[in-house]
């Protein structure tokens, strides 16, 4: 323990330093070890001021995730920072890096708090769906305008340390990068100026107008989706409004005890840790990626120029090329205007903007412009004949060792790789539009791409702030297969009965983003369309296959593109519209095979959209394409609107029972045994009585 937390003085000041990599996680050795050392400083008759830093990267990153759900052990955090706050000395913390969760509500019993540059303060434990269980909800209204407080507990994202000043969350922001040395500079200057403890828990709460929480609440409320934790969120803050300290705590503790024991904060702590895991193979352990600093994009249509500025905001030189001036010049200009919109968003500074477009960018028609890039990636148009024109071409042009990728959304890497003479050089990087702001990144791994440039398809993916998913090759790699297995489920419901509107209204009832008919509308009707067209001749014929989407796109009805696909668009109408001829269509292909719809309720539209995303994606670790279950929830989770808080959909079926879901399966398949084959995992770890979960080790 020892090395985890030390006491040393300096002076009159006590400085406890904890040292637990890779994130000072207030893990039960550090909390013992804190307590021991604050105790020893507090028993120093020299002691005038005590300062608490951390070493490493970052100041505490909350509470230890990994000890949830396991019996807890004293001291708890509660207490200990409440013994923090009780002391007769001043306690100053000393921050740098992330400050999140335990971490902050840990400053908050201090007395005074001094972060340096670049120090983010946050409450994060909404995202893994419980509140901030140590205090925070308590203090930090105390301490900074209720809205602020509010805004900070049930957002759940950091702010930077100038906001923190501004808002009165901390004292100062330090001029130099040396927390501990700052914190004891900080201290002696407290001691000099005589200051007081402040225990944030004695001063009186800042509020919110009745009105003013009405508001807050409805709009927390919209914004959650079903999710519990953001209302709960509020429910503390409101506690620390109308209640003494003491009393608040108390409704604080309970209600983190009531979301801790939800499924949805187990389900979102899996998706914390899978998106951590996900990056974890054995086949790149030890191998060192190759060196990526220029990259060259062929195509500047929306992903290739997508593709562009998530590289340029992720600081990588790009050369985007296009087959002539007037589309190079229309590439450009779309990356100027998604450049220009990240500054509005503050997420870059004009300067930086300007920097980026006068030196890290610029357009060409000639592929020879590629022979010094480390990496190229084409967008163009999804046909075997155009890769093929463009990988013969950059085979030719790129040196040794440049990796060559191909942001195909369904083709066969395998093919295009053996379009050149370097296949172990050829990788997938499926990004997902718009690909400067999907987190999802697919690296598709060819049966030749060498080790290394798989590492480096995840490095760069670590660059470009992406999660990146192992992918196997097949049609639709790991997301679109089970998009398209599940479209089919979808549209075998219209054609049973369903409305697409009632379809649309289970499912975001369900947690979605949005339902499959106006996700289809937003991404263009006209692609799906060609992704039929293209498998028509593969397709089985004994194949249930619904045309009217295809009876739609045949009327030039691509969805928002067109002002009408399944919606009506009309400007200023308010949002989408249901359109009868949709379901005129709908009708007339019923009549025409006989079909008599049949009502089906919004449980029955769930249960069979999930049955069908759950069976395929069981096909897909079955077949090896995804590594594990966790690979394909972290994927429907960053690339298709999965509700985050039902974990993804392998969870998902966990938490329902596998056995629960091949029934269902099991049932369909009577009627339509052709989408209906149950996937032979999932009949495996049902009959086992495991779940997907057991695969993730
Ligand atoms: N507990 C345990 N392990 C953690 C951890 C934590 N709080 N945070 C990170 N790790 C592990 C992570 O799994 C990974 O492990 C390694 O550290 C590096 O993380 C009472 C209840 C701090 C911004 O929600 O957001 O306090 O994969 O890859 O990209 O109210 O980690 O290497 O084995 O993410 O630089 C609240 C969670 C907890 C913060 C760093 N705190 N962490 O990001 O590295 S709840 C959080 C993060 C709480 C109290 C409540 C990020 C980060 P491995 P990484 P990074």
């Amino acid at each position: 323990m020892a090395n985890q937390v030390n006491l040393t003085m300096d002076g009159s000041v006590a400085v406890v330093r904890v040292d637990n990599p890779p994130v000072n996680a207030l893990s039960h050795a550090v909390r013992v070890g804190l307590q021991g050392s604050f105790r020893a400083a507090l028993s120093r008759a020299e002691t005038k001021a005590v300062v608490i830093c951390c070493t490493g990267r970052s100041f505490f990153a909350g509470a230890d995730i990994r000890e949830f759900g396991k019996p807890p052990l004293a001291p708890f955090l509660p207490d200990l920072i409440t013994e923090i706050e009780a002391a007769q000395v001043p306690v100053i913390a000393a921050m740098h890096g992330n400050v999140l969760g335990g971490g902050l509500e840990a400053a908050l019993g201090a007395h005074y708090r001094i972060a340096v540059k670049g120090t983010r303060l946050g409450l994060p434990e909404v995202s893994l769906g419980l509140l901030p269980g140590a205090g925070g909800t308590q203090r930090l209204p105390r301490l900074i305008p209720a809205a602020d407080a509010a805004r900070m507990i049930t957002g759940g994202k950091p702010v930077s340390a100038d906001a923190a000043l501004s808002m009165g969350l901390i004292d100062r922001v330090a001029d130099g990068t040396d927390a501990r040395a700052e914190g004891i500079a900080f201290a002696r200057e407290l001691i000099a100026a005589g200051k007081e403890p402040r225990p944030a828990g004695s001063l009186l709460c800042n509020i919110l107008e009745p009105a003013e929480l009405e508001g807050v609440r409805a709009k927390v409320a919209r914004a959650a989706r079903g999710a519990i934790a953001p209302i709960a969120c509020l429910d503390a803050v409101e506690a620390a409004m109308s209640l003494p300290f003491e009393d608040g705590l108390k409704k604080e503790r309970a209600l983190f005890q009531e979301l801790m024991a939800s499924d949805q904060s187990t389900a979102l702590i899996h998706a914390f840790f899978a998106e951590r895991q996900v990056g974890k193979l054995p086949e790149i352990e030890g191998v060192d990626p190759r060196a990526i600093n220029r990259m060259g994009v062929v195509g500047g249509g929306t992903m290739g120029a997508g593709i562009a500025v998530s590289a340029l905001l992720s600081g990588l030189d790009v050369t985007l090329a296009e087959r002539d001036e007037v589309a190079a010049d229309r590439a450009a200009d779309s990356v100027g205007r998604m450049l220009e919109s990240a500054v509005k968003r503050g997420k870059l500074a004009a300067p930086q903007r300007d920097a980026i477009l006068a030196q890290a960018f610029r357009t060409t028609t000639r592929y020879e412009d590629f022979a010094q890039a480390d990496l190229v990636i084409e967008a163009v148009f999804e046909s075997m004949d155009v890769k093929k024109d463009v990988f013969t071409r950059l085979d030719e042009v790129c040196k040794p060792g440049a990796i060559l990728a191909s942001n195909t959304s369904y083709l066969d890497l395998n093919r295009i790789a053996a379009m050149t003479s370097r296949p172990q050089d050829v990788i997938g990087l499926h990004f997902f539009s718009p690909a400067h702001v999907m987190r999802l990144l697919e690296v598709v791994v060819g049966k030749d791409t060498a080790p290394d440039a798989v590492a480096s398809g995840f490095a760069l993916a670590k660059r470009l702030k992406k999660v990146a998913v192992r992918a196997g090759v097949c049609d639709g790699f790991i997301g679109n297969r089970i998009l398209s297995h599940y479209g089919k489920a979808v549209y075998g419901m219209v054609l049973a009965g369903a409305s697409p509107y009632a379809v649309d209204k289970a499912l975001t009832g369900f947690g979605l983003a949005m339902g499959p008919f106006a996700v289809g509308d937003l991404a263009g009707l006209d692609i799906g369309w060609a992704n039929r067209k293209r498998l028509a001749a593969e397709r089985d014929p004994r194949e249930t296959y619904p045309e009217f989407a295809d009876r739609l796109c045949e009327l030039g009805r691509f969805g928002r593109k067109t002002g009408r696909g399944f919606y009506i668009y009309e400007e200023g109408a308010g949002g989408p519209k249901p359109d009868p001829e949709v379901e005129d269509i709908i009708a007339a292909e019923r009549t025409a095979k006989g079909i008599t719809p049949r009502a089906i309720s919004e449980d029955e539209i769930i249960s069979r959209y999930m049955a069908a995303m759950v069976n395929e994606a069981a096909r897909v670790v079955g077949d090896g394409i995804a590594l594990r279950p966790l690979d394909v929830d972290v994927t429907l989770l960053n690339g298709y609107g999965f509700p985050r808080w039902r974990g993804g959909p392998m969870h998902y079926a966990d938490t329902i029972g596998l056995d629960r879901i091949l029934q269902d399966i099991c049932r369909f398949h009577e009627e339509d045994p052709i989408l209906w084959q149950p996937a032979p995992l999932l009949e495996r770890l049902a009959a086992e009585g495991r779940s997907f979960g057991s695969l993730n080790t």
